[in-house]
């Protein structure tokens, strides 16, 4: 696996398991909307998120939680670019979570160095282009439809197949677009547009995602699958997080995104210990 080129000559290699760290900075987001929405509680969250083993902090200024309305550019652009650009003077590899081509080339131009859109560059026809003419890694994800909508109706009639399809040939769109294949990363949107046994198939069948030969990331932080599974609400997830992110990295997975990297550093280094092998130390 090539690493991700980032700017100054830095790399970001897949040599171990990569953690994005998520920062929302939103008032709504389902499990810290309203924590981090100060430019300044938001900055230091983002630098905790480093020091607690995060390699990527993941900027979004958009909730998108099942039923969550779109936030204009604009808006998210006030809410992000603060906090992207204090990040980055700092060394910290930003990646921003958003859908629209314009936040994303607003908060490139603020330092962020990664794209990571939910909707794998469907929902606006300029972030193919935007990507392509940066350069810069982008992340694909899979999900049903937009936020409002996506739990709706949810009917599959092979998650596994259909969701890695839907990737393989956003891949091919992205490759088309002049997008470098080692840049880009696909991962299975779990909890976007996707019932209980879906989330479960994608992460049991993981291995098919990282067939395709990209980077995959996956997102189980949190989510309201664990909550289904426990019973326990947001906040009591982490150890349902743990679980879903050891047996992610043992089918493959490349990146994981998490909202406590301190708390889960030891399931990472263990998980990906085991399933990868360890390259040098004790
Ligand atoms: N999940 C969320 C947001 N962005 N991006 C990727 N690539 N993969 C994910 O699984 C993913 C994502 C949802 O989580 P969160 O950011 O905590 O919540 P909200 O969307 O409510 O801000």
């Amino acid at each position: 696996m090539k690493p991700f080129r980032l700017r100054h000559g830095r790399a970001l290699g897949f040599e171990r398991v990569r953690v994005m760290g998520v920062l929302n900075v939103t008032p709504d987001s389902f499990s810290d909307g309203g924590r981090w929405a100060e430019a300044e509680a938001a900055i230091a969250r983002g630098l905790a998120l480093v020091a607690g083993g995060a390699d990527i902090v993941d900027v979004g200024g958009e909730s998108t939680r099942p039923g969550s309305e779109p936030v204009p550019a604009d808006e998210q652009l006030r809410r992000v670019v603060p906090v992207v650009e204090a990040l980055a003077a700092r060394g910290v590899v930003v990646s921003i979570d958003t859908t629209s081509a314009e936040v994303a080339r607003g908060a490139v131009a603020a330092g962020a160095e990664i794209i990571n859109d939910i909707s794998a560059f469907r929902f606006d026809p300029g972030m193919l282009p935007f990507i392509a003419a940066a350069g810069v890694p982008a992340i694909a994800m899979h999900t049903l439809g937009p936020p409002r909508t996506m739990q709706r109706d949810v009917h599959y009639d092979d998650v596994v197949a259909e969701v890695v399809a839907h990737l393989a040939e956003r891949s091919t769109a992205a490759l088309r677009a002049g997008v470098d294949a080692t840049q880009l990363a696909l991962d299975p949107g779990i909890g976007f547009g996707k019932r209980l046994e879906d989330n479960l198939a994608l992460l049991r069948h993981l291995d098919r995602l990282v067939a395709l030969g990209h980077a995959v990331l996956v997102g189980p932080s949190r989510k309201a699958f664990l909550g289904r599974l426990t019973g326990k609400p947001v906040d009591q997830r982490l150890m349902g997080t743990a679980a879903a992110v050891a047996i992610a990295i043992a089918k493959g997975a490349h990146l994981v995104r998490v909202h406590d990297p301190a708390e889960l550093a030891d399931v990472i280094a263990v998980a990906d210990a085991i399933a990868n092998g360890v390259s040098s130390g004790p």
